[in-house]
């Protein structure tokens, strides 16, 4: 706006369906529970909902449904971590706050886009 005070809406720049599971929480482990969520990307913001079943990417709004959690994606760290599960297509994401999911796809090349897409967010933001 021209007087500069209205924020933009970040961006939305992905979305879609993965396994998750958090695995801790503060730093302190946690016990597996993984279930699809709805993982979408915007902006700083890595945002988990519950698997909406009705709900494709083509239709998902980020106004109609309660997120689950957020993530912060400010100094995250991204590994790949098929050792830590017996499933395949495995990477962990580690906040600064010592949260730390495991995020999984069966498609090899829907888990390499997210990986690679958050891992550039992650770049991003620490060149700020
Ligand atoms: O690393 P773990 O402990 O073998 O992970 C498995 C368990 O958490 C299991 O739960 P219970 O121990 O409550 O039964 C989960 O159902 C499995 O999915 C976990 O292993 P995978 O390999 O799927 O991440």
């Amino acid at each position: 706006s021209p007087d500069g005070t209205e924020c933009s809406t970040p961006e939305l720049e992905k979305a879609g369906l993965l396994n998750k599971t958090k695995i801790a929480e503060g730093g302190r482990k946690l016990r597996k529970n993984w279930n699809p969520s709805w993982v979408v990307l915007v902006g700083n913001s890595l945002v988990f909902f519950k698997d909406p079943k009705s709900q494709t990417p083509s239709t998902w709004k980020p106004g109609n449904s309660r997120p689950e959690s957020s993530v912060d994606l400010r100094g995250a760290q991204l590994q790949w971590a098929n050792e830590m599960s017996s499933k395949k297509n495995v990477f962990k994401l580690r906040t600064v706050t010592g949260n730390e999911f495991l995020l999984q796809s069966e498609t090899d090349s829907v888990i390499t886009e997210w990986f690679d897409t958050l891992q550039s967010v992650i770049d991003k933001l620490e060149r700020e």
